[in-house]
C-alpha cells in the first residue's frame, strides 16, 4: 500500500468529486485535496490541470505513480485496494459484480438527467431542462421502486449483503442535489428513507447542499 497520502484534484461543487470524499471518508483514507475554481474560474481547464486530465475534468486521483480520473473509476480502486472487508464492493459472485457495475451505470443516468439539470439551473449549463426532469423522475421512479422492494426484505442498500456499498454512494449526490435543478423528491418516500440511511453511515462527509442526518429519535440527547 502507497505511503504517499493520495492527492485528489477536486471542486466543492461537484456532485462527481462528493461521491470520492464520501469513499474516502467512509474507508478512513487520509488525502490531500487540490481544489479546483472550476466555476467560475474555469481552472480545470488550464494548461497544467490539461497534463493531469486531458479531458479537463475532475475528480482526479494521484496516487504518485498511478493517476486514475473518472468517479467510479475511482470508487472502485479505492474499494478494491482499501475497503479490507470487501463489503463495498461485494465480488464474490459474477451476479454481485453485475449488480455493483448497473447501478454504477445507473448513477450516470442521474448525471445526465438531475446533475444536468442542477447545472442548467445553477451554472448556466446548456441542457434541454424538461428532458432532463423528465429523466431524472424516470430514474428517480425506477429508484423509489426498487428500494421500496429491497425493504420489504429488510434490506436497507440499492444492492443486497445488508451493507452500503459504492453504488449507494455512486447515486446518492445527484438524487440529494436534485431540486436544485427543480426537481422534488417529495414523490419518492423510499428514496427519501434511503438517503437518510445513507446520512448515517459512519464518517459520512457533507458538501454545499447536502447536510448531515439530524440525531436519531433513539439517539440519548447530548449532555448538558
Ligand atoms: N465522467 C466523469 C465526469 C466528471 C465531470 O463531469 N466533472 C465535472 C464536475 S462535476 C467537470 O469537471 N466538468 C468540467 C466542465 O464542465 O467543463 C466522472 O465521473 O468523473
Amino acid at each position: 500500500m502507497s505511503v504517499q497520502p493520495i492527492k485528489l484534484y477536486d471542486y466543492e461543487l461537484s456532485s462527481e468529486c462528493y461521491k470520492v470524499r464520501l469513499t474516502m471518508a467512509a474507508l478512513r483514507i487520509p488525502y490531500e485535496r487540490v481544489e479546483l475554481d472550476v466555476y467560475p474560474g474555469l481552472e480545470h481547464q488550464s494548461p497544467w490541470f490539461l497534463t493531469i486530465n486531458p479531458l479537463g475534468e475532475v475528480p482526479v486521483i494521484d496516487v504518485g505513480d498511478f493517476i486514475l480520473r473518472d468517479a467510479h473509476a475511482i470508487l472502485v480502486y479505492l474499494s478494491r485496494r482499501y475497503d479490507l472487508s470487501g463489503l463495498w464492493n461485494p465480488m464474490a459472485s459474477a451476479e454481485a459484480q453485475g449488480l455493483i457495475m448497473m447501478w454504477l451505470a445507473f448513477a450516470r443516468d442521474l448525471s445526465a438527467t438531475a446533475a444536468a439539470a442542477r447545472l442548467h439551473d445553477a451554472m448556466f449549463y446548456a441542457a434541454d431542462i424538461d428532458q432532463c426532469r423528465a429523466g431524472a423522475h424516470t430514474c428517480l421512479r425506477v429508484l423509489d421502486e426498487h428500494l421500496w422492494f429491497n425493504e420489504q426484505h429488510g434490506d436497507d442498500w440499492l444492492c443486497s449483503g445488508g451493507h452500503p456499498s459504492i453504488a449507494d454512494i455512486a447515486c446518492f449526490p445527484d438524487v440529494m442535489l436534485c431540486e436544485e435543478g427543480g426537481i422534488s423528491r417529495l414523490a419518492y418516500p423510499a428514496v427519501r428513507r434511503w438517503t437518510d440511511r445513507v446520512k448515517r453511515i459512519p464518517h459520512f462527509v457533507q458538501m454545499s447542499g447536502i447536510f448531515g442526518a439530524p440525531p436519531a429519535l433513539a439517539d440519548p440527547l447530548p449532555a448538558g
